[in-house]
This record gives structure tokens, sequence and C-alpha cells, in this order.
């Protein structure tokens, strides 16, 4: 078999109420693409980008929830394979942010230990509907120990810096965890040096875009 084109491959999360804006950031950082109209999320979606870190490429494997509700036993079954999450609000929309404490509770109880989590607030391009500050965005990430980031998925303001620096947190703990698991059977290295992953995905959901 060919050896992969990546040296690791990360799987991130996009999570947060409907509207929010998950579906337009992965369609910002994959394909550089932006839409003002609203078409809501059915279950799940992903969209792959592989970048370049340090030297290593890394395959990014996004996947893009449902913010309804309606969807959430679905998407609830993807946070355990994840190895970094974004939850985004929408600096527009109090109910969205308000909602963070929930989301986050939500990674606490079904993602892996250890997950990497940055906390966005999205449309920043939108001063004048803005009803939730920076301040209060800082305030809360430091809450809940996450990093933070306002985006603009439609100026593509901040998007890279969050995706990039999501990775950059993942490819990090990763290496730690890969020299601890050296040496032992099953541990999370494969034979060239990529990162094994072992997410089981339900096959019957994805409607895949990549
Ligand atoms: N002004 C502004 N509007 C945005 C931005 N990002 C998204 N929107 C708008 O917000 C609406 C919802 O965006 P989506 O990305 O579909 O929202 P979502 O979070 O994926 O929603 P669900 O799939 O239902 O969970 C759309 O009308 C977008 O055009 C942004 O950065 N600025
Ligand atoms: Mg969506």
């Amino acid at each position: 078999m060919p050896p992969p084109h990546y040296d690791f491959l990360i799987k991130l999360l996009l999570i947060g109420d409907s509207g929010v804006g998950k579906s337009c950031l992965l369609l910002r950082f994959c394909d550089d693409a932006w839409t003002p109209s609203f078409i809501t999320t059915i279950g799940i979606d992903f969209k792959i980008r592989t970048i370049e870190l340090d030297g290593k490429r890394i395959k990014l494997q996004i996947w893009d929830t449902a913010g309804q509700e309606r969807f959430r036993t679905i998407t609830t079954a993807y946070y355990r394979g994840a190895m970094g999450i974004l939850l985004v609000y929408d600096v527009t929309d109090e109910r969205s942010f308000n909602n963070i404490r929930t989301w986050h509770a939500n990674i606490e109880q079904h993602a892996s230990d250890g997950v990497n989590k940055v906390l966005i607030g999205n449309k920043s391009d939108w001063e004048d509907k803005r009803v939730v500050t920076k301040e209060q965005g800082q305030a809360l990430a430091q809450e809940l120990n996450v990093r933070f980031m306002e985006t603009s998925a439609k100026l593509n303001d901040g998007v890279e810096e969050a995706f990039f620096t999501l990775a950059r947190d993942c490819k990090a703990r990763l290496i730690d965890s890969q020299a601890d698991a050296a040496g032992s059977p099953g541990g999370a290295m494969n034979t060239d040096g990529s990162v094994k992953v072992n997410q089981p995905v339900p096959q019957s959901i994805g409607n895949c875009c990549s």
C-alpha cells in the first residue's frame, strides 16, 4: 500500500447552536467560499483540508454538526472520536452565547479526555448587531479554561487562525501521547510515524461533501 500523503490525521468537530455559522466557517476554511443563504445542516457533514505545520503535513478531517436539537443523538455520537472541538457562538445572538455552557457540558460528558477546545465568537463583522462583547467571550473562555477567538466567516477574518491554532494544540498533544505510547503494544503511532486513528464512525449518517 502506498504511504499516506500526510504525517498526521486530526479529527476536528464544530458544535454550537443552529445558525451561528459553523458550516460557513467550514466552507470558508476548506473551500475559501462564502454564502449568505442559510441552509441548515441535516445531521452531520464533513470536509477535508490538508495543511502544513512545522514541516509536517496534517490532514484535517473536520466534522460539521447540525445545531438543531432534533439531531442531537446523531451529532453526539461524533464527540468521542474528535481530537479538537470548536465551540461556536454568534456574537449577535446572546442565546447562542448562553448555551455555550451546555455545549461545554456535553463535551465533558461525551468527548474523549483531554480533547483540545477553542471557543469561537463568529460574525465579528456584524458590529451594529453585536450583543456579546469580546470581553464577555474572553471571560467565558477563561472560566471554561479554553482558548478564545473571534471570527468572521463572511470576511475571512480569524478563520485560518482558529483552525490552525486548534490543529497545533492537537498535534502537540498527539506527539506527547506518541512519546508515552512508543514501545507499548497498541500505541498511538503507526509504523510510518503517522497517528493511529481508531474512531468508530457511524456509517449510515454521513452525507459527505469533501
Ligand atoms: N454576517 C455574518 N453572517 C454569517 C457569518 N457566518 C455565517 N453567517 C450567516 O449565518 C447563517 C447561518 O450560517 P450556517 O453556517 O449555515 O449556520 P450553522 O451553524 O451551520 O447552522 P446549523 O447547520 O443549523 O447548525 C447564514 O445565513 C450565514 O450566511 C459571518 O461570519 N458573518
Ligand atoms: Mg450547518
